[in-house]
């Protein structure tokens, strides 16, 4: 380690003492102008990840569906997962560091994680539009130059094309060719092979309108649109032309205020999808007949993959195992039609798509999804063995074998990605012949309310059973037990945010406006017994 050339460089990209900042479930976010320091030590922290790991790690700067002022960083291990949790409080540490003890910090990490600093490190970097984006990924780049580590930039990329050439070039280019050209490619040739297969062969179906939340997704599917536009074209709103990123559009916006968003036009029936604003989550929507708006939400779209990827598995006649796993927001009717409707085991985690993945992997086929869109399928070695295989099967299994090594091909493995997941949903609508109305139809939405709650401290709050109980403060529990009792077909539940500085209020009931009196009242509940700052929740939205 040169530690000059660290101070020296460090000092270029000085930490505003004082400043605190938590490595959370989606990395480091706060506003744009605070990260700096972030980047340069995240840059080094990659370095250092990669000399211990003797492989490839990404950086990706983007702060997702938060507003355009703020940014984020996270780093990609080497299978294109998230940060191993031991890194996420390294990253802590050597961010928090204050100027003086950075150093030292990193002197420690090498040591007690056993760094070879002779060895290599290769290092590569992407980021989405923000304008804050560029200089912010150029600080990253020096941290990892400091450390003698190789970096490529990929410069514009979405989070989950990211993950993508990470896990492409830690897995010797078996999964995929490390570059964009090869991710259209990939994904494409497997979108358009599995489209040949549907019967329905009138193209009126395949168009789809896209809001791409003002954000990287417009510039990535503008790009890859005419490598599948023998099997979907697509209209692009929201492509950053005009407004905002993420400002009332995109998927986080429409998922959470159940509308449709602003700056697209949509007539009734239309298939609609938006993507966030570095295009991991996806949510679909339309409007019926009557003018009502239906949300088409995360959970609805596991349903619909993780059934289609059963049937298939039914019909190659194979005893491999298939799992869904779901957080706590899933909505309970989506739990209730898979476990018994469809007799396929569901399984909940914390939130955090680090949690759903890893649960995932323990099935032959896994499918996670989290409530706002986030999410994808995982696939064993054992399926792939199958599939292999199937050459000496009749004609029947090895049509359903040969579609299953497609959905493999379209799905992204490495991590939630909209792009992927919306071709893969476009496929199975195309060969199923399902309408939107169809899919939306397989079960009904329990109404639900999302709220937030702005205490003093809310890590007062802890959680137990995948997050569906409170731990602390003492008696909040019992206080939403005694509110949900009240209403019917009922369940609310609260926990810290791991992205924002407030807590989460969660409520379902069988009407609307049950869902928003129960969450208004555990909203109180939480602002008396955990310590609430400001305004006291008020009812209404
Ligand atoms: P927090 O802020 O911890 O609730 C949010 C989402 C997560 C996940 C992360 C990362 C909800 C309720 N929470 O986490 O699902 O996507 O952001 O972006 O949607
Ligand atoms: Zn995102």
């Amino acid at each position: 380690m040169d530690l000059g050339a660290i101070t020296k460089y460090s000092a270029l990209h000085a930490k505003p003492s004082g400043l605190i900042l938590q490595y959370g479930t989606a990395g480091f976010r706060t506003k744009a102008e605070h990260l700096d320091h972030v980047m340069f030590r995240m840059g080094l922290l990659a370095a250092l990840r990669s000399k211990q790991t003797k492989s490839t790690i990404g950086v990706m700067v983007t702060a997702s569906h938060n507003p355009e002022e703020d940014n984020g960083v996270k780093l990609v291990d080497p299978l294109g997962e998230m940060l191993a949790p031991s890194w996420e409080e390294h990253a802590t540490c050597l961010a928090n560091a204050e100027e003086q003890d950075m150093q030292r910090v990193l002197i420690d990490i090498s040591e007690k994680e056993a760094v070879n600093l002779q060895q290599d490190a290769f290092v590569v970097v992407g980021r989405d539009t923000r304008p804050s984006s560029e200089k912010l990924s150029q600080s990253v780049i020096d941290g990892v130059t400091v450390l003698g580590g190789q970096f490529h930039d990929y410069g514009l990329l979405t989070t989950p094309q990211l993950h993508y050439m990470v896990y492409c070039r830690n897995t010797g280019g078996r999964y995929g060719k490390a570059t964009l050209e090869g991710y259209y490619q990939k994904l494409s040739k497997a979108f358009v092979e599995l489209i040949k297969q549907a019967s329905c062969s009138g193209d009126e179906y395949r168009s789809l309108k896209v809001d791409c939340a003002n954000g990287i997704g417009a510039l990535k599917l503008r790009e890859m649109e005419h490598y599948f536009s023998q099997g979907l074209s697509v209209q692009l709103f929201n492509d950053g032309s005009k407004g905002k990123l993420n400002h009332l559009c995109g998927a986080d916006f429409v998922k959470s205020h159940q509308k449709p968003p602003h700056g697209m036009e949509i007539k009734s029936n239309e298939r609609c999808c938006s993507f966030d604003g570095d295009a991991d989550r996806i949510v679909y929507y339309y409007y019926d007949a009557d003018g009502h708006f239906h949300l088409i939400d995360g959970d609805k779209i596991a349903t619909l993959i993780s059934s289609f990827l059963k049937e298939l598995l039914v019909e190659i006649g194979e005893s491999l195992n298939i799992g869904v796993v779901q957080t706590a927001y899933a909505n309970g009717s989506s739990t209730q039609y898979l476990e018994e409707v469809m007799k396929v085991p569901v399984y909940c985690t914390k939130t955090g798509v680090k949690h759903l993945h890893h649960k995932a992997q323990e099935f032959d086929i896994g499918v996670y999804f989290e409530a706002n869109g986030h999410g994808t399928a995982l696939f064993s070695t054992a399926v792939e063995m199958k599939i292999k295989q199937s050459e000496q099967l009749e004609e029947k299994k090895r049509k359903a074998a040969k579609m299953l090594e497609n959905i493999i091909d379209l799905f992204n493995q490495a991590a939630g990605d909209a792009i992927s997941d919306m071709l893969v949903i476009e496929a199975i609508l195309a060969l199923k012949g399902l309408t939107v109305q169809q899919w939306d139809a397989l079960y009904t939405d329990l109404p639900n309310r999302q709220l937030k709650v702005q205490v003093a401290d809310r890590r007062v709050i802890s959680t137990t059973n995948a997050e569906r109980q409170a731990v602390t403060p003492p008696g909040l529990q019992e206080a939403i037990n005694d509110l949900v009792k009240k209403y019917k077909l009922s369940r609310a539940f609260v926990r810290p945010s791991g992205t924002e500085d407030v807590v989460r209020v969660y409520a379902e009931a069988d009407s609307q406006e049950s869902a928003d009196h129960l969450a208004h009242e555990v909203s109180l509940a939480v602002f008396q017994l955990a310590g609430g700052i400001g305004e006291r929740p008020q009812p209404g939205f």
